[in-house]
């Protein structure tokens, strides 16, 4: 099928996470380091909890790969809960004889409340388990594979931390693929040196006063050919669907293209990108305020996508609730937790931006075969004169 999409299912707390893969095209070669790393991107951070020191994720493959080439099937792909071991009375799947505490105290900015009303549950570990970010560790080895891809297609999806709390990176505002190299090795991702260090000074202070941190992640895309998404259809746009995936990572509460903010307070001479040809360069630009997006479309340059995080809704320092079951004030549900998640997000947000744009090049290029669908994609590279 020439399109691609995802699933995922899976709790925090249960025997593992399962992400199903489908619409890669056969005879794509997987690089299986590559995909272990991105999943040990996703548990780096300076902020996170105790958990990560138990976890150590890796992609298991149970279906649609054959001695290391995608068979054009589904893949399907598992991610154990080494945590599960401490939970398998209160999480097993069957009945069990030992008396599980429920949870009556839905935090404040949780799925807690909703969930607990909408789906008609007593115990609020029935929202939580499947609301929590762990979820996350699926989405990235589903966009491990969107990369694969990507990859062949010469392109390269990247992130980096440009807020956490109140502090926000000010150096390398317009970073090229190359400046990425390294960026994992900063505590909290960001590739302002000088930020980075008071970004962690920040969280340990506000960690200490049992505070947790939103923050800012800018994703960027390079090599894509102009023509992903279109402008024929509201759900085809490319913007449309990048907000959409990125809204949905937890805790993401904003999400924006380009210069979006900055160009609604500017006049329209000092908000596009002028088009220029030449003979050298093909079509570009020298500017890039719409972050890569015209008219819903992929315009060749790089795409730039921000989102913004809200604090973590777990506070070790709770707010105030309600008991569910005696209806009398409580404090929230008070869990081991992490103070930030910005750095792991912006690892999530490179998963669902790369999940984006393979099913755009699934869409436009087709192909059974991935020989096919690179045919595809020089073929139209060579009739709109695209050299880079
Ligand atoms: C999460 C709470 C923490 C996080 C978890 C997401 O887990 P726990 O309650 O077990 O301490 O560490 O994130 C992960 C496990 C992960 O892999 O990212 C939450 O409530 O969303």
């Amino acid at each position: 099928m020439a399109t691609l999409r995802f699933t995922t299912a899976g709790e925090s707390h249960g025997p593992g996470l399962v992400a199903i893969v489908e619409g890669l095209p056969a005879g794509l070669e997987l690089d299986r380091d590559r995909l272990d790393r991105e999943m040990a991107r996703r548990q780096l951070g300076h902020g996170r909890g105790g958990r990560m020191k138990i976890e150590s994720d890796s992609v298991e493959i149970r279906s649609g790969v054959r001695h290391g080439r995608t068979l054009g099937s589904p893949v399907a792909v598992l991610v154990a809960n080494r945590d599960y071991a401490n939970w398998e009375e209160r999480m097993s799947p069957w009945p069990v004889d030992a008396a599980v505490e429920e949870v009556h105290t839905p935090r404040p900015g949780h799925a807690d409340l909703a969930g607990l009303l909408k789906y008609g549950h007593s115990d609020v570990r029935n929202v939580l388990e499947r609301a929590s970010a762990r979820e996350t560790a699926a989405r990235v080895a589903a966009g491990a594979l969107a990369k694969e891809l990507l990859h062949t297609f010469g392109v390269s999806v990247h992130s980096h931390v440009v807020q956490i709390g109140s502090v926000r990176a000010t150096e390398r505002p317009d970073p090229s693929a190359e400046d990425f190299t390294g960026v994992d090795e900063s505590p909290v991702r960001c590739l302002d040196p000088r930020a980075s260090e008071a970004m962690v000074a920040e969280i340990d202070r506000l960690r200490k006063a049992n505070e947790s941190l939103g923050g800012v992640f800018e994703v960027r895309a390079f090599g894509l050919v102009p023509g992903l998404g279109s402008h024929v259809g509201w759900d085809e746009r490319l913007d449309s669907r990048l907000a959409q995936a990125l809204v949905s990572i937890q805790a993401v509460k904003g999400v924006s293209v380009g210069e979006a903010w900055e160009v609604a307070g500017r006049p329209g001479s000092e908000s596009h990108d002028e088009i220029f040809w030449s003979g050298e360069q093909g079509w570009h630009r020298e500017t890039n305020r719409a972050g890569g997006v015209e008219g819903g479309t992929s315009n060749g340059e790089p795409l730039t996508v921000l989102a913004a995080l809200k604090p973590i809704s777990t506070l070790t320092k709770p707010l105030r609730s309600v008991d569910t079951e005696t209806m009398e004030p409580a404090e929230a549900l008070r869990e081991r937790t992490d103070s930030t998640v910005v750095p792991a997000a912006g690892v999530v947000g490179e998963a669902m931006t790369a999940l984006v744009l393979a099913r755009c090049y699934r869409e436009k290029f087709g192909g059974d075969h991935i020989g096919d669908a690179l045919g595809a994609l020089s073929a139209y590279r060579e009739r709109i004169g695209w050299r880079r």
